[in-house]
């Protein structure tokens, strides 16, 4: 079966799952949040990352249920972890540009928030910069609406995009993710440490929170916290991992 007509089938028989990557606050050594990472667990071609299969979503329009999909799943996993007593901590999770165009995406969100009881405080969306420019003027309404609830907005992949810079004026941003591009090389590369320390510092100046993607390596974290950026998601911390792994992770600590 093509891998377009599977996927719609693929939610009923709940082949998809979520994994979960922690970030950290380096100064405390603590978990303060996690990035939810969309799997499909393939019945003939095995376990598939986004990369296989987002694309394909996107141009089908199965983006719409799956990303709802997604974002409920994360949301309720998230209720249930603080119901059970674990320490809160928020939620991102990915949105796509096309979940844009859909009607009413603030009202989904509420829904599901409403439908899974998470206070709103405890999610963050993702969104890359040229996600929001593609439709500036909608999404600025919606992406208002979504911070008038409480919800926190990153942005992904931060300084890739060709976008200007005047949209962190007119957007309700709370935190930049420094694209991991420019942490693999920061302690070598000169011209990745010039642009990751800017990144730090025009976040500190607009009050934006900001973390740091992709931290392989005790050198890259140390240069990272030496110029103030102490929020971080790496391999060095822990890969993504399933629910019940990313529970012990945060019962008991990386
Ligand atoms: O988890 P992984 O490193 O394979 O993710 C690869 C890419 O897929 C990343 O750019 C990530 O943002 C994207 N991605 C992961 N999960 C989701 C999701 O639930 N929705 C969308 N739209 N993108 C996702
Ligand atoms: O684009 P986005 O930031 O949503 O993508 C997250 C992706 O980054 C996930 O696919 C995740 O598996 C991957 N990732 C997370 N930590 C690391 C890391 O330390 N190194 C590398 N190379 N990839 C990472
Ligand atoms: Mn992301
Ligand atoms: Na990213």
């Amino acid at each position: 079966m093509m891998l377009e007509t599977s996927m719609r089938k693929a939610l009923d028989r709940e082949e998809f799952f979520l994994v979960y990557q922690p970030q950290v606050d380096v100064r405390s050594g603590r978990i303060i949040g996690m990035e939810a990472l969309l799997r499909w667990q393939h019945p003939d071609m095995g376990l598939l990352g986004p990369d296989k299969f987002i694309y394909l979503a996107e141009d089908n329009g199965f983006i719409i249920p799956l990303g709802e999909w997604v974002l409920r799943a994360a949301c309720k996993q998230n209720k249930a972890w603080q119901d059970a007593g674990l320490t809160p901590v928020r939620v991102a999770v990915n949105l796509s540009s096309k979940q844009f165009g859909q009607q009413r995406l603030d009202e989904m969100i509420a829904s599901v928030l409403m439908d899974t009881g998470l206070e709103p405080q405890w999610l963050e969306v993702e969104i890359t910069e040229s996600a929001i420019m593609k439709n500036a003027e909608q999404n600025a309404t919606i992406l208002h609406k979504l911070k008038e609830m409480g919800i926190a907005l990153a942005i992904d992949d931060f300084g890739t995009g060709y976008s200007s810079l005047s949209y962190l004026k007119h957007f309700p941003i709370t935190r930049l993710k420094i694209d991991r591009s420019f942490v693999r090389d920061i302690t070598t590369n000169p011209d990745d440490a010039a642009i990751a320390e800017i990144i730090i510092a025009m976040a500190q100046t607009l009050k934006l929170n900001v973390i740091a993607e992709g931290v392989e390596t005790r050198p890259q974290m140390e240069f990272l916290s030496f110029h103030n950026c102490v929020e971080m998601q790496g391999y060095l911390f822990s890969r993504p991992v399933p629910a019940e792994e990313f529970a012990r992770l945060l019962r008991e600590g990386l």
